[in-house]
């Protein structure tokens, strides 16, 4: 390429780059915010990357997806403030909740598809890029710890159905029918009461989206994150979401930041969703502004977007963390040294 098409090259993109940032808006170094989507797109020049830096200072931190993550971000919390991994405290986090016989969206106790059967779906992912998952998996308690096991033991990424059952039962996980009989009964109930219409596609609303979704900054500067659900109520047999694919429930790169995604895994997968916003927080992006611009990609795409809501939940390597949904109701738990507690996902549009 020769110096002067070079140069006009550059100017054109600089041009391009400072005009998308919009009239009025402050032109920032790096990501600032958490939480919120600030003003700042730096113009980061081909090529180049802009990476969070580690600060110690801001570690650990541990997010989780819902009210649920409260719960799980305690007991992730009781690792990484004692100097263990992010890796070993997103596996202690999400164990919580798929114990918990109340909880129709994670584990057994979750809802189950349209053919009575309860289907899971789990994955995990670590600072070196190691990664494993289940899927369509049922009659195990723990799909998060077999996705784990995935990782470290299996030659292979994902493995799912009757195989994961199997994977699952040679490495010492139990059978399991159900959590509590109080919660088959629940959830029996409720399935006999949907089977009265059968509504062949499920009913998506927001009591439909509560997948756990965790990523963890440890004091060490690592990340990692994992994902659990028994997915969208009353699915297709067979059908698995966004939560065991890498790259779409979930992403990792201990560069850059981890992001996690609940909400209707079709239009996640799509998108690439989680991956999608790893990859903006690498160009520069907060965590908060790549969720945003991960879901205007997916509303984009979406001629329908009737009861279609999709959250993304993102910590970078310095610590800062960010949510974005299409509907309003989207909150996620936060842990850092100061406390846990829920904060309000930003959103792009409210319920009818
Ligand atoms: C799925 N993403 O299976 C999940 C559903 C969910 O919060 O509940 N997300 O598509």
């Amino acid at each position: 390429m020769g110096e002067m098409h070079r140069i006009m090259k550059k100017s054109r993109r600089d041009f391009l780059q400072l005009s998308a940032m919009g009239a009025g808006a402050v032109l920032l170094g790096g990501c600032t915010d958490n939480n919120s989507l600030g003003t700042q797109v730096a113009a980061v020049p081909e090529g180049e990357e802009r990476l969070p830096q580690f600060d110690p200072a801001k570690a650990p931190v541990v997010i989780s997806t819902w009210r649920h993550g409260m719960a799980a971000n305690a007991a992730a919390w009781a690792i990484l403030s004692n100097g263990g991994s992010a890796l070993d405290a997103v596996v202690a986090g999400l164990l919580v909740t798929e114990s918990e016989a109340d909880n129709r969206s994670v584990g057994l106790a979750g809802s189950p598809d349209r053919d009575g059967h309860t289907t899971l779906d789990a994955c995990i992912m670590d600072h070196e890029g190691r990664c494993g998952g289940v899927a369509f998996l049922e009659n195990i308690e723990h799909p998060i710890a077999v996705a784990r096991k995935v990782m470290e033991d299996a030659p292979h990424v994902l493995i799912v159905g009757e195989g994961a059952y199997q994977f699952a039962r040679e490495k010492g996980f139990p059978h399991k029918e159900y959590l509590t009989e109080e919660s088959r009964a629940e959830v029996q109930k409720a399935y006999q009461e949907w089977l009265k219409t059968s509504q062949y596609q499920p009913i998506i609303n927001r009591e439909n989206h509560d997948t756990i979704g965790m990523v963890a900054l440890d004091a060490q500067g690592n990340l990692s994150g994992a994902c659990t659900t028994s997915g969208m109520a009353y699915k297709l047999h067979g059908r698995v979401g966004d939560s065991p694919i890498i790259g779409a429930g979930l992403y990792v790169d201990n560069e850059v930041g981890a992001a996690t995604a609940t909400g209707v895994g079709e239009a996640v997968i799509r998108v690439a969703g989680s991956h999608l916003v790893v990859e903006l927080m690498r160009q520069g992006h907060s965590p908060a502004k790549a969720c945003k611009l991960a879901v205007d990609r997916i509303i984009r795409k979406h001629k329908n977007l009737e009861g279609l809501q999709v959250g993304f939940l993102a910590l970078n390597k310095a610590g800062e963390y960010g949510a974005y949904s299409i509907y309003q109701g989207f909150d996620f738990a936060l842990h850092t040294k100061a406390d846990n507690k829920m904060v309000d996902a930003g959103f792009d549009r409210k319920w009818d």
